[in-house]
Order: structure tokens, then sequence, then C-alpha cells
């Protein structure tokens, strides 16, 4: 397949300032003819050949200026009309069957609705188009279709005129006055109901706000409502964004390749981020609805008014919007818990993919297969490279610098170039060096030693950014490090400075420290970096007790369980010396509990132990198995020396009544970590304890938690509570896709089995992304069970790559990255992993999806 390089983009030689697209809708048969104003482009090279892209498509008609013409070609899947004036009428008639498709993009049937998903090249196998996001339309779109199947029929814009038919069909207009490029194009048409509100702009306009769902899920679209008018709030307070069109819609589909879609006021959502409600839905599910739907809301400004000129830019809307939701999340909730939240995911998953044979920059140089590219890097890493903008601005200049861009570039398809010139300009920044964050890949690595002379405290600091495929030679970046100096004495500091890191070796001094002072460093994880540092575990237990940074305090914790965990999986310690290890992690952790000035929220996150991914990230060539051994009997152990601690805390927590607020959250969280210690130390005791937490439970989050815990033991109240939440959920999908999950990422010695055993279930189907991932990627994401010694884990999920690579290439696709530690890992599950890579290497007729992602892992 084509390799498509950042540096061949050329402008396209036509414009097409308006389309207006016609469908005769049905589920099986769906007519569409679309018609096409065409312009020269004046700052294009002169082509007298129109390509339009298309993707199993054929033309029916293809009609210009009036007169149906022959002299049409097709390229490949591209339809070719040759065209001599200035300006023309194109007309084009297609027939596509969403029924039959499984891939989910384009125009697809679920559960006997209709919708679309075009980003990033779906629009194509709806009509013949320029399928790239530097060509703006202004849409008109008409539809029709039968009243009784589709009673609702929605597309982006305000609605126009309505009418029915004499033979039982019904249509429909809208009208989308904002250019847009095609992936922001979305049809609905479908039996269903609508949560509806309004909201009045910060000039007085009221807009109307639907959730359309299925009839059923109507009660639990309550939380989705309240979380858009906020968002919409949020986006005019902090952003100064106001909403442009007189409606705003939210469709949810079960049937979704991702999350949702922010196509112009019509958002297209995956059910699991619209439905919420306490008896089916977890706080984090609460919190996935919230920032999904500010996220999808917030693109309309940074996505759709300003979009990109071409998919190697996909951080420009995608990491900005990032950015933008999760300061939105952080203003709604807690501040440090989010941003703790957000680091973890971004070290456990971005980390190792930075570091793996899939790295590439936030701004790729090439690809095959765009879809591969929605990447962590692009969306987080490409969020923190915005956010360490933020810290080096300040946030009143940062928000200069974002107005600027939005005035300079609206109606515009953007580059990321443009972003930081707008940011350099508005905010008064000198960006020169900093533009390498968007060319280099790879995680920089900060190792620091502070030297004591006197009163002088000097810290040497020295960058390397390693080494990733493409890129052998790395430029120094600079690295905002935000730091404080504790004096151990008193337990306080002398102020934050902020440091930035900007050669290979730097070195700062600070006088007036006749005593040694903690070094607290990244505090807020100001750069996405690793830090290196020689501590102490003494100054760990200071910093993790006393830091006044709750997210230094964080990670002071892990910092200490993974300097541990790494020595005894180095099988650097005697029992004596592990010993020791632990039992300096359990006083910092018997202080957490004890502490009456955190709140439990962050509490919990302090009882969270590094992830065993995070952990295998540390090590050249990780075991699972050893780094599994050694993670669990640390737990164990604390939950054996803290078990008084954990049964009060748990008692504690149980007494407090359900609802949203910080405090009974964080009361649910602590419960269920409490649980997770005890079912290690004492697995008979948190057996009985989580039952009795599941039959008391009058939420999801204690169920789900409860039953987490049981899954992984081997006790009667597994079985039991298992059937138990299947009989009470069976219907609903969202919590059945949980009860697949729950059994996939347990810590049951026979997680496989079950795996297997569930892939035979009624319920299961590759058709259904949600259920797949459910099933499968929990179980990806299960260290002890996908690194299982004999290699069938990995088996496993090269079956199904193969099995689902015809039905949906795109989330096939995804599953290929887990493979991508081959080279981290001991040799001999290196060497199965390796083999089943070129197992799937050698089978014909790959996606291209899956083939880019399989030829890169085995690099
Ligand atoms: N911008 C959206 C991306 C997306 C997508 C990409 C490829 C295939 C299917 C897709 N569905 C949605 C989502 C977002 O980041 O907001
Ligand atoms: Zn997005």
């Amino acid at each position: 397949p084509t390799v498509i390089k950042r540096e061949d983009y050329r402008p396209f030689g036509w414009l097409i300032p308006e389309i207006a697209l016609d469908f005769q809708l049905g589920l099986e048969k769906t007519r569409v003819s679309a018609k096409l104003t065409v312009q020269r482009n004046a700052k294009a090279d002169r082509t007298d050949m129109l390509r339009l892209n298309g993707d199993g498509l054929t033309p029916l008609e293809v009609v210009v200026d009036g007169e149906v013409v022959n002299s049409w070609s097709m390229d490949g899947e591209d339809l070719m009309v040759p065209l001599v004036s200035d300006s023309h009428l194109v007309e084009i008639v297609t027939e596509i069957d969403p029924s039959s498709n499984t891939q989910l993009m384009g125009l697809y049937a679920s559960n006997g609705m209709l919708c679309t998903q075009c980003e990033a090249e779906g629009f194509r196998r709806i009509t013949f188009f320029p399928d790239r996001p530097d060509v703006l339309s202004t849409y008109r779109v008409r539809m029709t279709g039968p009243k009784d199947q589709f009673p609702v029929l929605l597309s982006n814009g305000n609605p126009g005129a309505s009418g029915e038919n004499d033979d039982g069909t019904h249509w429909a207009e809208w009208h989308d006055p904002w250019p847009k490029p095609s992936y922001l194009f979305a049809l609905v048409a479908g039996d269903l109901v609508a949560n509806t509100d309004t909201f009045t702009t910060m000039s007085g306009r009221e807009v109307t706000l639907n959730i359309y769902v299925r009839e059923g899920d109507l009660e639990r679209t309550g939380h989705a409502m309240e979380s858009l008018k906020k968002s919409m709030q949020w986006d005019e307070e902090v952003f100064g964004r106001e909403y442009d069109l007189d409606i705003f819609n939210i469709v949810a589909v079960s049937d979704f390749n991702m999350g949702a879609m922010e196509n112009k006021g019509l958002n297209v959502f995956n059910t699991k981020y619209v439905l919420a409600d306490p008896d089916t839905a977890t706080d984090g599910d609460f919190d996935g609805v919230e920032g999904v739907i500010a996220h999808e809301y917030f693109h309309n400004w940074s996505g759709n008014r300003v979009t990109c000129r071409d998919w190697f830019q996909l951080s420009l809307k995608e990491g900005f919007t990032v950015l933008r939701d999760q300061l939105f999340s952080q203003d709604m909730g807690s501040e440090p818990v989010k941003r703790i939240e957000d680091v973890r995911v971004l070290r456990g998953i971005q980390f190792p993919e930075d570091s793996g044979p899939l790295a590439h920059p936030i701004r790729p140089d090439s690809y095959r297969e765009i879809s591969n590219f929605y990447t962590a890097t692009v969306y987080n890493k490409g969020a923190e490279v915005i956010r360490m903008m933020r810290t080096m601005a300040g946030e009143e200049a940062f928000r200069k610098g974002c107005d600027l861009y939005f005035e300079r570039h609206d109606g515009e398809a953007a580059t990321c170039e443009d972003f930081v010139k707008a940011i350099e300009d508005g905010a008064g920044l000198d960006l020169t060096q900093f533009r390498r964050w968007y060319s280099q890949a790879g995680t920089p690595q900060v190792s620091v030693r502070m030297e004591h002379d006197g009163d002088a405290v000097t810290l040497h600091l020295k960058q390397e950014v390693p080494s990733t495929p493409g890129q052998p030679d790395k430029q120094p970046m600079p690295i905002p490090l935000k730091l404080a100096l504790f004096d151990k004495a008193n337990g306080s500091h002398r102020g934050e400075e902020l440091v930035v890191l900007d050669k290979e070796e730097a070195s700062v001094t600070f006088t007036d420290f006749a005593d040694k002072p903690v070094l607290s460093l990244n505090r807020g994880f100001t750069a996405p970096v690793s830090i290196r540092q020689e501590v102490s575990g003494e100054d760990l237990v200071f910093l993790a007790a006393h830091d006044d940074d709750p997210f230094a305090r964080y990670e002071a914790m892990q910092e200490l369980v993974v300097t541990h965990l790494k020595q005894a999986c180095a099988g650097e310690l005697d029992d004596d010396a592990r010993d020791a290890g632990r039992k300096a992690i359990g006083d910092a952790l018997a202080a957490v509990l004890a502490d009456d000035t955190l709140d439990d929220l962050m509490r919990g996150e302090l009882l969270i132990l590094p992830t065993q991914t995070y952990l295998m990230e540390q090590m050249e060539a990780a075991d699972p198995g050893v780094i599994h051994a050694e993670r669990q009997g640390l737990r164990g152990w604390l939950g054996k020396q803290l078990e008084a601690d954990f049964i009060a805390l748990h008692g504690r927590a149980s007494d407090m009544p359900y609802s949203l607020d910080a405090e009974a959250r964080g009361a649910r969280k602590v419960k269920t970590q409490a649980l997770i210690y005890l079912a290690e130390a004492n697995p008979a005791l948190a057996s009985k304890m989580g039952a009795g937490q599941y039959d008391a439970a009058d939420n999801m989050t204690d169920r789900q938690g409860a039953l987490m815990v049981l899954a992984g033991l081997q006790t009667p109240e597994r079985t039991h509570k298992l059937l138990d939440y299947y009989n009470r959920y069976k219907d609903n999908a969202l919590v059945v896709d949980k009860w697949f999950a729950i059994q996939a990422q347990s810590l049951h010695p026979h997680a496989i089995e079950h795996v297997k055993a569930l892939a035979d279930h009624p319920q299961f189907t590759l058709k259904n992304p949600n259920r797949v991932r459910s099933l499968y990627m929990a179980f990806a994401a299960n260290p002890h069970a996908f690194h299982a010694a004999d290699g069938e884990g990995y088996r496993m999920i090269a079956d199904l790559i193969l099995e689902l690579d015809p039905i949906n290439p795109q989330t096939a696709a995804r599953f290929v990255s887990p493979f991508g530690r081959w080279r981290r890992i001991e040799s001999g599950r290196s060497a199965l992993m390796r083999e089943q890579l070129e197992r799937i290497a050698a089978a014909g007729n790959l996606s291209r999806d899956t083939h880019e992602q399989v030829i890169r892992s085995l690099g």
C-alpha cells in the first residue's frame, strides 16, 4: 500500500464551495445524488482533471453542467472527471448498502437505524468527493425515507423544510451554513426519542439541545444533558467560544468504532458515552460521559470552525481539544485527581507507544492508513505539548494566543505550525526550539543530580531523547519543570520555581540552604518526561507525607513503590531487604490511611499501586510473570500489615449514602481499594466482604467494584455474583459489556479459559466493537493472562485479529499494538510474540489498517 507523506502536501486543484446531497434512504439500498459546484482553485497547480475519491462505489450517473457524460474514468477507487472551464456543476449518483457495512465507516445500519461515520475517510464510501479536510463546502441535505422506520431524520446545521409523501415516506431538509470538510458530514435516520432542553448563549441566542436515544434509554440521558450545558457555559467563560447554530443534536448509537464524533451540529456518540444512571454506570462512567460530551462539543471551535489542513495535522484539533476537555474536567471536579488520572493514562498507554515500534511524533511524517494514527501520542501527548506552552506562557497569555489562533484561522484548514505561531505571537513566547516537540518522537528522559556545597544547592540536569523508528538522532527540547526545594526540618519550601531545561545539560544553583533540601521535581507533571533521580527512600516517604503539591505527593508514593519493585524484580533484594522495602511502603500507606487532611478521592489515588504496564516500561527486558508475582506479593503484604485499617476504612466508607458529590464518590473509591488489598491478603474475608458489598450496593460503582474483586478469587461467591449480575442486567448491552470485561481482566488464574468460553456466549459478537473490546481489549490489557508463559494469550489475540480483520479492520488493527512490546520483554515471550506477528503478516488479504501495524511492529 502507498505511503502518504506530509512533505507531499499540495492544495487541491478545485474548490467545492457548495454541495447538495439527496438521499433516498433504505437499510439495504440507499441512493445518493450529489450536486457539486466546482471552481478552479487559483492557489493550486492548474489541472483539467477532477479527482473524486471513492471507496467501494460505482457511479450510476455522472452529469456535468446538465449533460450526462461518459468521459469519466476510474483510477483505482477514484472517479476522474475531465473539466475544462473554471467552474462547473457536477452531479453524481451512487447506490450503497448500509446493512452490509460492517466496517462502520460511511453510512451504516445499527439496530434498525441509519447513521454515518465519516472521519477520517468515510465520506468516500457514501459518494465520490475530494475527501480531504482542506476542501470546505456548505452542505444542503435532503433525505427521504419510510416514516414508520425512520421517524427522525437528522443532518448537520439547522433544520429546513420537511413533509410527507403519499407512499408512506417523509422527507426533511437540513442546511449547514458553516463551510466544513467532508469528514464532518453526518446523517441519522431512525426511530429515536429526544431529551430536549435549551441553552442561552453569551450573546443571548437560545439554542435547542437534543439528545436522541432509543426509547428505553431516555431516562439515562440526564447526566449527558447536564454535561453538555456545563461544557457550553465553560467554553464561553474560559475560552470565549460561543455556539453558532440554532440547534445542537447528539445521537447515541450502539455500534461505533470510537467514543464519539464531532460532526457539525450533529454529534454521533457511542452509547457508552451518553447513557448513565447510578444503577448501570460507575463513577468512572459518569466522568467518561462528561469528558467525552465536553470533548466533542469543544471541537465545534477546535476542529470544526478551525479544521485541519491534512491528516498529519490531526493533533492540531485532537491534542488541543483533549487539553480543553482535561481543563474542563479539572474545573468540574478535583483538579489534582484529574491530573493524576490523565498522567496515569499517558504513562500507561502513551509512554509504551513512544518507546515501541509504533512510536511517532505528535505530527507524524507519513502513514499508510490514517485510522492507525488516532493514537495516545496524537491525542494525549499532543495535549501535554500544548499544556507545556500554557505553563510557560501563563494562563492569561495562553488565552491571548488561543484567541489569536481562532481569530486568524476561523473558517480555515490550518496546520500545527499555524497554532504554534499564534501562541507565539499572542502569548509573546519564543517557541522556535519548542517546535521540536512536534517533530521528534520518544519520551525524553531527564536525569537530575543534586549537589550541596556550603549553603548552595546545585541541580545538574541532563536530558536525553531516545531513538525511535526513523529518528536515530534527536535534538534537545525545551522541558519546563516546576520544582520546589523542601526544608526537611520544617516541612515547607520557599516557593515554586519554573526551570526550562533547553539544552542537553544545564545546572541551576539556589543559595541559602544550610541543610541539604529535598527536591520535588516536575510538580503537577509540567512536562511529559521520565525523571531519573537518585533519591533516598526516606526522602520519598517525606514527600509522600508532606509535599503540598498533591500530584507530587502521589508521584513520591509511586516512586517509592516502583523503586522497590524494580529492585525486587531484578533479584537485588534478599529477604531482609525486601521486608525493609515493604515496610517503608507500608509506613507511607499507613500515613495516607490516617491523614485527616486528605479527601477520599485523593486518598484513593494514593492507594493505587503503579500498573504492571508502567512497571514493565521501567525495565529493559521485563518478565511479566515476575513483575506480577512481586506486585501481588507486595499488595498481599500490605493488605496483611494494614488489615485492620483496611477493614475500618471499608466500614467507614460503607456508611456513606449514595450521591454524586465528591465525598460520596471518594468513599466508594476507597471502599473498593480496601477490598483489593484484602483480597490478596485474606481471600476468604475479602470474598465475604465483597459479597456483602455486592448485595448491599445501590449503585453500579459498588456493585462492579465488588464483582471485580470477586472475579479474581476462587470462591463460590464469585460464581454466584457473576450469575446474579448477568441475570439482572442481561438486557442492558453496556452492562453486559462490563460483565465480559470484568472476567477478561480478572486476576483469576484461569482467565484465559474464561475468555475462551465467553467468546462462545450467545451475547458475544464480533460485529459490535464495544463487545469485542469488552472481552478482548480487557484481556489484552490483563498482563498476567495476556502474557501467559506458554503464549496462549498471544495466540488468542492473533486469532482474533485474523478473524476480525475482514469484518472491521479499524478495530482489528488496534489489537496489534500490544505485540509491539516484543523487543522489551524476556526472550521466551519475545519469541512467542514475534511468532504471532509473523503469522498475521503471512496471512493473505490483510486490510491496509492491520497490515501497516503488523509491518511497523515487526520493524
Ligand atoms: N474526531 C473523532 C475521531 C473518530 C474516528 C476516527 C476514525 C474512525 C472512527 C472515528 N470515530 C471518531 C473523535 C474525537 O476524537 O473526537
Ligand atoms: Zn477529538
